[in-house]
């Protein structure tokens, strides 16, 4: 009987194990990335809740930071031929200033139809655009030959009010 209790406590009780493997892991806090974690909930919440933006590991995209003033600064990163978040939404009349990082093993840039853009960015290379303030949606691409019909399109929708 006592032999057999053992067993059932061992790592090698598949059925023990399985249960290990169930239980919920501990988070471990990481105190230089809580600015960024919080800017990825308030993202989650609020911008891209539709998106499914917060399915990824936490060097994802997409991060958004809303300054006391309202002002959205979104961090959007170029990689894979896309934008990544490809849509941001913000209500009408929202300060919107993009940030964004190419993380692609070739050059990008971003270029809007109000003829707002950065300069083309090398690989690692950021650029911050600010678009003002944003009544109408609008629609941005990369200008390099051929990547804006692969798909490498970032669109500002405005929400109704
Ligand atoms: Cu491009």
């Amino acid at each position: 009987m006592f032999h057999r209790d053992i067993r059932q406590c061992s790592d090698l009780n598949p059925a023990n194990r399985l249960c290990q493997i169930g239980r919920p892991r501990r988070l471990r806090p990481v105190p230089t990335r809580h600015a960024t974690t919080r800017g990825r909930l308030a993202v989650c919440v609020g911008v891209f809740a539709a998106l499914g933006a917060c399915s990824g590991p936490v060097d994802e995209p997409g991060t958004a930071e809303t300054a006391s003033d309202g002002t959205v600064t979104v961090t959007v990163l170029m990689k894979d031929m896309r934008f990544e978040p490809s849509v941001i939404e913000v209500e009408p009349g929202t300060h919107v200033i993009i940030e964004a990082k190419n993380a692609d093993s070739m050059p990008h840039d971003l270029v809007f139809e109000n003829d707002l853009a950065t300069e083309l960015l090398p690989r690692d290379k950021s650029a911050v655009l600010d678009l003002g303030v944003v009544d109408e949606s609008l629609d941005g691409w990369c200008s390099v030959s051929g990547h804006r019909a692969a798909g490498m399109t970032l669109t500002i929708e405005v929400t109704d009010a």
